[in-house]
């Protein structure tokens, strides 16, 4: 199998933590802006990565569905537990970790144009008001408790830890450590797993 993406991807990271923590063997292949024509596109008419392309032949697409994929493609670990309450509260956790990570995503993008193109000052508080309002129902949601969901460690922890870990690498300044020191505790255990050290990115040159 076939992992299309590239190391600055918060949502490839996600893909990669899942195939890491389910030790499933896969190629990584990297593209960047010039080769995703021909070889993202093909794959993913929306040339978005991260794309999967399973043995079978067939491309998987967005994250939350190669995810899925992944986690019926190998039974254990099970990071998507298959009683509907206990998924859909896995899955919620999943789109606040994706949602924080869309929100960096925008502002980290827009901070690369010339000053005179970039978004309006509201622009960039309502993006940053999403990030706050999502690691604030985090930090509620995770109390005292060791994993966000459960007793053990699922997708939620890797939703969780991959946004929090993009938030550290694209917007530092918004430190939000500090005011969350529960999502502090979890982001540090979290990042000491193998799977977690194995796929972070090298800091920007
Ligand atoms: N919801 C998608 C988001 C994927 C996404 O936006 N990927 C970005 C890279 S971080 C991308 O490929 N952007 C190129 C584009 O939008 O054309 C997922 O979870 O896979």
């Amino acid at each position: 199998m076939k992992l299309f993406g590239t190391p600055g991807s918060p949502y490839v990271r996600k893909v990669r933590l899942v195939l890491e923590e389910k030790r499933i063997a896969y190629e990584y292949v990297l593209t960047s802006a010039a080769t995703r024509e021909a070889m993202v596109v093909p794959l993913n008419p929306l040339g978005k990565i991260p794309v999967l392309l399973a043995d079978d032949g067939r491309a998987v697409y967005d994250s939350p569905v190669i995810v899925e994929y992944l986690d019926g493609l190998v039974a254990e670990p099970r990071l998507i537990p298959h009683a509907f309450d206990a998924r859909i509260e896995v899955r919620r956790w999943e789109a606040l970790g994706d949602g924080i990570a869309d929100a960096t995503v925008l502002i980290s993008h827009d901070y690369r144009k010339p000053e005179a193109k970039r978004e309006s000052a509201e622009w960039y508080e309502k993006q940053r008001q999403k990030i706050r309002r999502g690691l604030a129902v985090m930090s509620k949601d995770l109390g005292g408790r060791e994993f966000c969901f459960g007793a053990s460690f699922t997708l939620a922890d890797i939703a969780a830890g991959y946004a929090l870990g993009y938030l550290d690498q694209a917007l530092p300044e918004l430190d939000w450590r500090k005011p969350y020191p529960t999502l502090n505790q979890l982001a540090t255990r979290l990042a000491a797993r193998d799977s977690f050290r194995k796929t972070l990115p090298a800091p920007a040159a």
